[in-house]
């Protein structure tokens, strides 16, 4: 595996058809100033560890890229975050850690196929991020330090 990398911003509202179509709701970070950051790494989903500022830390899978189902031209960062939450937190900063690559990212024939494909990277993360490997990674200080 290789070294785990972070990014982290205040969360922006997306075109926002994650929660209302496909059910998923995701939590998006600018891409602004963080270019030679994701040069370094491909597109596609990845998973890691989550940090909200005011309420804790949360297990995440995330895709990055353009999006080839929804032909988006411009590129997003979309860690959806594995717990329930009771209302939307724009605007609070966000920490990820990311402990690991899926797959790349790629374009279906149909939208109940993509949506089956993200609940299969779901299980995937939430599997692996219990091994010790990854699970340890839930302390790093990145999570929780202050701006
Ligand atoms: N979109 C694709 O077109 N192809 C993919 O392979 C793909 N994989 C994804 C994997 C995960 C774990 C997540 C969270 C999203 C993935 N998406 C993929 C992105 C969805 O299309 C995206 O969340 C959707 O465009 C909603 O974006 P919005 O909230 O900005 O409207």
């Amino acid at each position: 595996p290789t070294e785990p990398w972070c990014i982290g911003g205040p969360v922006i509202k997306g075109f926002g058809r994650g929660s209302k179509v496909l059910g998923i709701p995701t939590a998006n970070l600018s891409t602004k100033g963080h270019s030679s950051l994701l040069s370094e790494h491909p597109s596609g989903v990845y998973f890691g560890w989550a940090g909200l500022s005011t309420r804790g830390v949360y297990k995440m899978v995330m895709s990055i890229g353009w999006n080839p189902y929804f032909n988006n031209t411009e590129k997003t960062i979309e860690p959806w975050l594995l717990h329930e939450f009771n209302e939307d937190f724009y605007g609070e900063e966000l920490r990820l850690v990311i402990v690991g690559y899926i797959r790349p990212e790629v374009n279906f024939p149909s939208l109940e196929s993509l949506i089956a494909k993200i609940h299969e990277d779901r299980r995937m993360a939430e599997r692996a991020l219990d091994l010790p490997l990854y699970s340890k990674h839930k302390d790093d200080s990145y999570l929780s330090s202050p701006l």
